[in-house]
């Protein structure tokens, strides 16, 4: 019955989003009463769900959700965003959190096959070796939603839909930055790169998508570019001994792949006597509230946004599952590009 209760005028433009993603190869939708303003589903395939699964409308809908960790700000909101929204939705929530472990991903997923979740949702912390584990919950008759990371299956009829940031677009947005950032600078442009966590779909792509658009101009060049983890620690560390080996000839540019590394770079960074901003260009993703404080005191110049507040989508899209509708494959929320120059006017709409 809750599944009426929460029908707002959200839920209608999402519903006709949806029955339309059949008619339509892209479509956006504005709503006002949560911060996730844009819907853009992409939709490159869509499959009818009531096929698959049968109809459970009038039950209380459980979701099984593992999450890949707490390593950095945007994790946080983003596992806050899921939690609130099940609440909102009067949705069962199970959540395991896995810390980076893949392993530990499968045993989650294990435990919600035993219990016979309605559905699974899985923010996968790497993008390959998930074929098996897939088949499995195939198998047990249970719908799959991939959030956040992708993964990398030839059989996509192992998931319903796959809700998530287009990494690739980020990384183009940092690069496009990059190069108009030094576009005046004469001579050779030195960039490090902090990458996130070995084999994860926003580092793969990231890295991708920013060396498309540098490759423009021959005489800018990644000369260091090492994983940091995604983490404030991993920053600062990685940071510390790029500026070790790079003596008296530091990078100009750093593109982070996410703000908490971004920060730990900072500190690395002012600790070698330079000042972050000014003698060293930094670019990060994510759009934390502490980057754009960052910003506003001049330490990073500009943040690609990557919005981890994607808990309605994942419970809107259980109840559509749920009720047997028609899905997009692909869901994007939308996202900017923010530089000191916006940041005051930004950061009090900063959420997390
Ligand atoms: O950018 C980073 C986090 O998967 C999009 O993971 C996410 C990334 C995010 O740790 O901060």
């Amino acid at each position: 019955m809750h599944l009426l209760k929460v029908i707002s005028s959200f839920t209608l433009c999402f519903t006709v989003c949806f029955l339309l993603s059949g008619c339509f190869s892209s479509a956006k939708l504005e709503h006002t009463e949560t911060n996730i303003p844009i819907v853009e589903t992409t939709i490159t395939e869509t499959i009818s769900i009531s096929s698959l699964y049968p109809s459970h409308m009038d039950e209380n809908i459980v979701i099984g959700f593992s999450q890949l960790g707490s390593e950095s700000d945007w994790r946080l909101a983003n596992t806050a965003s899921i939690e609130e929204a099940s609440k909102e939705a009067g949705i069962t929530l199970l959540l395991e959190n896995a810390e980076q472990s893949q392993q530990s991903q499968f045993n989650a997923v294990r435990s919600f096959i035993d219990k016979q979740v309605d559905v699974i949702a899985i923010a996968p912390v790497v993008q390959t070796g998930w074929e098996d584990i897939l088949q499995e919950i195939k198998e047990a008759g249970i719908p799959v939603v991939i959030i956040d990371r992708s993964v990398n299956v030839e059989d996509t009829s192992l998931y319903v839909t796959f809700i998530g940031s287009d990494f690739y677009e980020e990384g183009i947005k940092a690069g496009k930055y990059a190069l108009d950032k030094m576009r005046n600078k004469p001579g050779k442009v030195q960039i490090a790169e902090l990458e996130g966590t070995v084999g994860s779909t926003p580092s793969i792509d990231r890295g991708r998508g920013f060396r498309d658009v540098i490759q423009e101009r021959d005489d800018m060049e990644i000369v260091m570019s090492k994983p940091a983890d995604f983490t404030v620690e991993g920053g600062k560390n990685v940071m510390k001994q790029f500026l070790q080996e790079a003596g008296d000839q530091p990078p100009q540019l750093l593109f982070s792949h996410n703000d908490d590394m971004a920060i730990g770079a900072i500190q690395a960074i002012e600790d070698y006597g330079l000042i972050p901003g000014e003698d060293i260009i930094i670019i990060s993703v994510d759009g934390t509230r502490q980057a754009f404080e960052m910003m506003l005191d001049g330490k990073i110049n500009a943040v690609v946004e990557c919005n981890p507040l994607q808990g309605s989508l994942l419970m809107q899209a259980a109840k559509e599952i749920m009720a047997g509708r028609t899905l997009p494959k692909r869901i994007i929320p939308p996202e900017d590009i923010f530089t000191q120059e916006y940041a005051q006017l930004e950061i009090h709409n900063r959420r997390y």
